[in-house]
């Protein structure tokens, strides 16, 4: 038993699960692992990936998995190195993507002795891991390492549990770290998955099919549905269902006259995004029915009567759908890109979203430009759209971008505020040893957090400290930042010159907005 052996075993089990993508930052509690990592790339076993990053190289991950659908494992060596992983974590578990976070170790006897970069590392993501999983060089062997490693990623693809999430398998490496690597082999091993198949069939009541993010799969079956039972889509920009002649624009908007006269909910994905839907979803006299292939389901407003695999819905009677689109028709036209003088969130979305189709993905940040998303105009062929929605962070939003154009291989583009950009600014940084994937940035920079304005905070009496503590101001250059780290990047006023650097080969787009309070 040595180090080398266990991190040859842990990389062969992992791509023996099916495991095709592997992060890493560098360290040297992990060299083993390293070694074989890069190895099963060299073969074409797996794609490694390299970020020095560790937060960078978890949201990475995170990206990968969440458009592959396929777990994806993470390795980082021992020390503060692991509590970087901590908000790809977090975010990976609230929203059910399946990652696994491998996080070297010194042997448990040194823990506590002052040891270097040694601290109490094992279970360091408390519930934001599903398990913790602890392999070591000095104990088990070649077998039980292997099925160490099956478990771990059997839990963080909730394949028995149909709860995927983050699983930290914590390995504990005693010296020699390096050594000469065993043969590779392949260690398959597979766990069936456990899937319900329970159909609920509904009653033709006023039904209306609402839907937050979700991923492309579910958002199809979500505007299915809707289209062949009749009934009105409220799908949230990142629901992949917000297309089609079912679904209303304005949704949001409509709520107000019309959810009175709503009799049910059907939900799909996971919604976040506004308050009249949180009220809608807490309302007692509107029927909610959950539809989810997981083990829980969102329901904040503790209203569910129904968790259902599928449903079927009757025909709905067609003057339902027909309250809903006339309205909308207008809205669409008033919130269309070539309207209005002034540029706003609401038109760099509707531009951003008009410049693509099927062909490409969209990766939303947080705060307003994706509840501005929320009111484009519906596209008959939009692109694929993803959000970290799960906890809704600002913070590692182009590392995810990365992660889900390295999967797709698709273009993709990631739209998000100037704070959240920043918070990320570590993601812009390409290794010149790692492939990079086609990655646009448009940026909404209206220079500093536009949300809080239309939240509580945003009262008059607040104003004294607004812009300190919420508003926080900055005046970044950071069309600048991208071009020093070598990325193609212009800053825009105004729709046209926003239209034109959409329709070129900017990498890096920052459009200048003003930030008036809402
Ligand atoms: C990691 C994290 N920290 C803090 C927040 C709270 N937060 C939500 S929106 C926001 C400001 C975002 O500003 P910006 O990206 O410029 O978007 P804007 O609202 O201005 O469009 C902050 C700090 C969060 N969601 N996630
Ligand atoms: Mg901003």
């Amino acid at each position: 038993m040595s180090s080398i052996e266990l991190g040859a075993v842990v990389v062969d089990a992992v791509r023996g699960a099916g495991v095709t993508d592997v992060v890493l930052a560098p360290g040297s509690r992990s060299a083993a692992l390293a070694l074989a990592a890069d190895r099963a790339d060299r073969a074409g076993e797996l794609r490694l990936h390299v970020r020095i990053d560790e937060r960078v190289a978890g949201f990475t991950a995170l990206g990968l998995a969440k458009a592959s659908g396929r777990p994806v494992a993470v390795i980082t060596t021992s020390g503060t190195a692991v509590a970087n992983l901590g908000p790809a974590a977090m975010e990976a578990t609230a929203a059910g993507v399946p990652l696994l976070l491998i996080t070297a170790d010194r042997p448990e006897y040194l823990v506590g002795t002052g040891a270097n970069q040694c601290g109490d590392q094992a279970g360091a993501f408390g519930p934001a891991a599903l398990a913790v999983v602890r392999l070591s060089s000095e104990s088990g062997g070649a077998a039980a390492w292997a099925a160490g490693v099956q478990r771990a990623l059997a839990v963080a693809a909730g394949a028995r549990t149909r709860q995927p999430g983050a699983v930290q398998l914590n390995i504990e490496f005693a010296e020699p770290l390096v050594g000469e690597l065993p043969p590779s082999r392949k260690i398959a091993f597979e766990v069936a998955e456990s899937a319900g198949h329970r159909v609920a069939e509904l009653d033709a009541r006023r039904t209306v099919v609402l839907v937050g993010d979700a991923t492309p799969e579910s958002g199809a079956e979500a505007r299915a549905l809707a289209e062949v039972s009749g009934a009105p889509l409220l799908a949230e920009p990142s629901s992949n269902a917000r297309s089609g002649a079912n679904a209303v624009a304005d949704y949001r908007l409509r709520l107000a006259d019309l959810g009175g006269r709503i009799q049910r909910v059907i939900v799909f994905g996971h919604p976040t995004l506004s308050r009249p839907v949180s009220r809608l979803l807490a309302r007692d006299d509107v029927e909610l029915v959950v539809v989810t292939d997981r083990a829980t389901w969102p329901d904040p407003g503790h209203r569910a009567t129904l968790v259902a695999d599928r449903v079927l819905l009757a025909d709905q009677d067609p003057s339902w759908l027909g309250e809903w689109t006339p309205f909308d028709a207008g809205v669409r036209s008033a919130h269309g890109p070539a309207q209005g003088a002034t540029i706003t969130q609401e038109t760099v979305a509707a531009a951003v979203l008009a410049a693509l189709g099927p062909g490409d993905d969209l990766v939303l940040g947080a705060s307003s430009i994706i509840r501005a998303a929320d009111l484009a105009p519906i596209a008959e062929r939009p692109p694929r759209v993803f959000a970290n929605r799960g906890l809704a962070g600002i913070d590692g939003t182009v590392a995810t971008a990365t992660g889900i154009a390295l999967a797709t291989g698709r273009p993709t583009t990631a739209l998000l505020g100037d704070l959240t950009a920043q918070h990320d600014l570590g993601a812009l940084v390409r290794p010149p040893s790692e492939p990079w994937p086609r990655l646009r940035v448009v940026v909404a920079d209206d220079g500093g957090g536009s949300i809080f304005h239309g939240l509580e905070q945003g009262a008059p009496e607040y104003e004294a400290s607004f812009e300190r503590v919420f508003g926080t101001p900055q005046a970044v250059d950071l069309a600048a930042v991208a071009s020093a780290l070598g990325w193609r990047a212009v800053r825009v006023s105004g729709e046209a010159q926003l239209g034109a650097a959409l329709s070129g080969d900017a990498e890096f787009i920052v459009v200048s907005l003003s930030r008036g309070r809402a």
